[in-house]
């Protein structure tokens, strides 16, 4: 299976610049990708015909901007293999959709004493809302680790979730160390201790197939703007149970049936949570990066990035003194690699690599507490997309020598 880059390079009009003189060569996609002129047309056809309060009016263009938007739900709710469209949720990103949770069914079911089990990979998104919640509600956190290879350790897991366990949380893919965490695995031992298990699939739901039912999680996040869609949308799906159970998150208009002085009662789900004119634009304009994905085929897309990845590894292993953070086996990572090299900060690195027109990202990529378990303040890191080619990973390579000439490294280790 394999996807044509050539082609689909041609859908995307950024990537056709020169930076410092070269090509661009994009490989920050973990931070979020391109998008796609059918995106673009969206977005602009959407402010040009449609634009229009949802929900709300019922003339023509307010119709029409309801369509659309809930046409996308209906979309999004397919591309997970979601039961039923209200159980997709927007909100403006990953990290409001963790938060929703925490906010809502944390505040209700996690009393004084109770347990939130989550890793030490994940990303900030996926531990700040579980600490806060844990102070307001008197609960207390248990950190899984990695092993040296950047694997889970999930006997440790299993170990750590008890009868006292009552929400599991766990990243799908890992934004540093590219690891694929065993998904339905985990979410067998969180229901066998009757936990709720919430799944932060910020780097999955782009990069490879995603059925909630197959996986098993009780509630999914992720963001439009990492699967070529715009920013400021963000999906939350739940069981349509689970949310008609929840409270709400915001107040305000659209997301109440009734209102009177002494109190309010709610809409149906989804919108109860949709409180506030949406960002309707850009979720109308998700559509048509859902299309694009699924004209690709997201089998493909997976195929296409293992190949990546494995041509990178191999590629980026030649480097002397640089060390690879996370597993080899393209069976059970994604395409977000990072790496170290002795002597130079990450900073420099990026710095001296985009100079060749390469950008890729530098920092603890908001998982400090990762970083401290890899004994490093921050590292590199490449990540791909459907249309980065060999011939890119290539230019990383030799930009990366470079940085090696500026800085004369010696010894190559490869490690978490
Ligand atoms: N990671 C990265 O460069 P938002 O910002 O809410 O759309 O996504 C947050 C988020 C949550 N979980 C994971 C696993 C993520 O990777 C991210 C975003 C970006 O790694 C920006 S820090």
């Amino acid at each position: 299976m394999s996807i044509d880059t050539r082609a689909i390079r041609q859908d995307f009009p950024i990537l056709h610049q020169e930076v410092h003189g070269r090509p661009l060569v994009y490989l920050d996609n973990a931070a979020t990708t391109q998008k796609p002129r059918s995106v673009i047309d969206a977005l602009v056809r959407y402010y040009e015909q449609d634009n229009s309060n949802i929900h709300r009016g019922i003339h023509t263009l307010a119709v029409r901007a309801t369509e659309q938007y809930e046409d996308t739900r209906t979309r999004v709710a397919r591309f997970i293999n979601a039961p039923a469209p209200e159980g997709i949720v927007f909100t403006r990103n990953t990290t409001e959709s963790l938060n929703l949770i925490a906010r809502t069914w944390g505040d209700t079911h996690v009393n004084e004493g109770d347990e939130i089990v989550l890793s030490v990979m994940e990303h900030h998104s996926n531990i700040v809302p579980w600490q806060l919640l844990a102070r307001r509600r008197g609960a207390v956190l248990k950190y899984a680790d990695v092993d040296d290879q950047g694997y889970l350790k999930l006997d440790e897991l299993r170990s750590l979730i008890t009868p006292k366990t009552k929400l599991v949380t766990m990243m799908h893919a890992s934004n540093v160390l590219g690891t694929i965490n065993p998904i339905s695995e985990i979410a067998e031992m969180a229901h066998a201790a009757g936990a709720l298990f919430v799944v932060d699939a910020a780097q999955s739901v782009p990069h490879l197939p995603v059925d909630v039912e197959a996986l098993g999680c009780d509630v999914l996040a992720f963001s439009a703007h990492k699967m070529a869609g715009p920013t400021g949308v963000g999906v939350l799906w739940a069981d349509t149970d689970l949310l008609e159970e929840m409270q709400p998150f915001l107040g305000g208009g659209e997301m109440i049936s009734v209102v009177r002085e002494e109190g309010s009662t709610w809409a149906d789900v989804p919108h109860k949570f949709e409180a506030g004119t949406p960002n309707i634009a850009d979720v109308v304009a998700f559509s048509a990066a859902v299309d694009y994905l699924e004209s690709i085929g997201m089998e493909a897309v997976r195929e296409h990035e293992k190949a990546l990845t494995a041509y990178a590894l191999d590629r980026l292993s030649t480097i002397e003194g640089l060390t690879i953070h996370g597993p080899t086996d393209v069976e059970h990572r994604g395409g977000a690699v990072s790496f170290t090299m002795a002597e130079a900060h990450p900073h420099d690195i990026s710095t001296i690599v985009d100079t060749h027109g390469v950008a890729i990202r530098a920092g603890h990529h908001c998982a400090q507490l990762l970083m401290r378990r890899l004994g490093v303040p921050a590292t590199s890191r490449a990540s791909f997309y459907i249309y980065n080619e060999t011939s890119e990973i290539d230019a990383l390579v030799e930009a990366l020598e470079d940085v090696r000439r500026v800085f004369g490294h010696a010894g190559t280790r490869s490690a978490v």
